[in-house]
């Protein structure tokens, strides 16, 4: 039962980004599942317009780069007025691009990860903030990542933008003490989805051995538990979920002989 309910009557709107894939979709169906009104956003037109018919018409298609912040504003301003009381935000949508160590690192896929991960999340969440102030009702969920507190190689710019998200995420609820508006920082490991082909510039069969000889997070295990904090009563917030699969684990201190 989903406790984020603007009225006693209505159903909860939750907006997701990224939906066109992965978390996102998975985190729509769920919500839809349980009787929401979804906002489906994200680039890819057509499969947000497919996954809108899957889910009938309590879902709604966005269109949307998060990077674009004037589309952003327009985008949540113009929502129909069915659509436009956001209960639940999932800034979901993000990714990580590209593995080299910093110094071999390609600028533009930094400037994608800071543009997407962090600065797409803060205008998604500025625009949709007001309103759950006004109502004095909402819930903030962001996908942080394991890759915001454990740092590995090739993490560089990927791990220290969700270590962003999770600052902010609390930072978020001292600036909302007292309102009823919970925030949730969700922080997985590895999960199969879309994030290592995105990572690997289409590079399927890399992407692939990634997952291999294990099972990882699923995209069903984590909008079970984005859906399980929303559903929590409303007195209660979730700060941070971390969680993984339970076959990986961590590695020492790495230590280079011979210096
Ligand atoms: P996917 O690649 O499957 O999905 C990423 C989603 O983000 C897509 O729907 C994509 O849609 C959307 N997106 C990317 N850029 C933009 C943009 N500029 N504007 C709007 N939407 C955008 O990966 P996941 O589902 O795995 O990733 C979802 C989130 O979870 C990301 O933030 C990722 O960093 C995080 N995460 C993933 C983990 C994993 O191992 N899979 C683990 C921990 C965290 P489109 O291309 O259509 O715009
Ligand atoms: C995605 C998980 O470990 O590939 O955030 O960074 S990881």
């Amino acid at each position: 039962m989903l406790s984020t309910t603007t009225n006693g009557s209505a159903p909860p709107v939750v907006l997701v980004t990224g939906a066109s894939s992965g978390f996102g979709a998975a985190i729509a169906r769920r919500f839809s599942a349980a009787g929401a009104r979804v906002i489906l956003a994200a680039r890819r037109h057509e499969r947000l317009s497919a996954l809108a018919a899957e889910l009938g018409g309590s879902a709604l298609a966005l269109p949307l780069d998060v990077r674009d912040r004037e589309g952003v504003a327009r985008a949540i301003a113009e929502l129909p007025s069915e659509f436009a009381d956001v209960t639940v935000l999932v800034n979901n949508a993000g990714g990580a691009f590209g593995l080299e160590p910093a110094h071999e690192a390609n600028l533009d896929d930094w400037d994608a990860m800071v543009d997407t991960n962090i600065k797409g999340l803060l205008y998604v969440t500025r625009a949709i903030l007001p309103g759950m102030v006004a109502r004095d009702r909402g819930h903030v969920v962001n996908i942080g990542s394991v890759a915001g507190t454990y740092p590995y190689p090739g993490g560089n710019v990927y791990g220290a933008a969700k270590a962003f998200v999770e600052q902010f995420s609390l930072n978020l609820r001292a600036d909302l003490a007292g309102k009823r508006i919970r925030v949730t920082n969700i922080e997985p490991g590895m999960a199969e989805t879309e994030f290592s082909v995105v990572r690997f510039k289409g590079d399927e069969e890399r992407a692939k051995n990634v997952y291999k000889g294990m099972t990882p997070l699923s995209a069903e295990d984590i909008a079970e538990t984005v859906f399980w904090c929303a559903s929590l009563p409303v007195h209660v917030n979730v700060n941070r979920i971390e969680l993984m699969a339970v076959m990986q684990s961590f590695a020492g201190f790495s230590v280079a002989r011979g210096g």
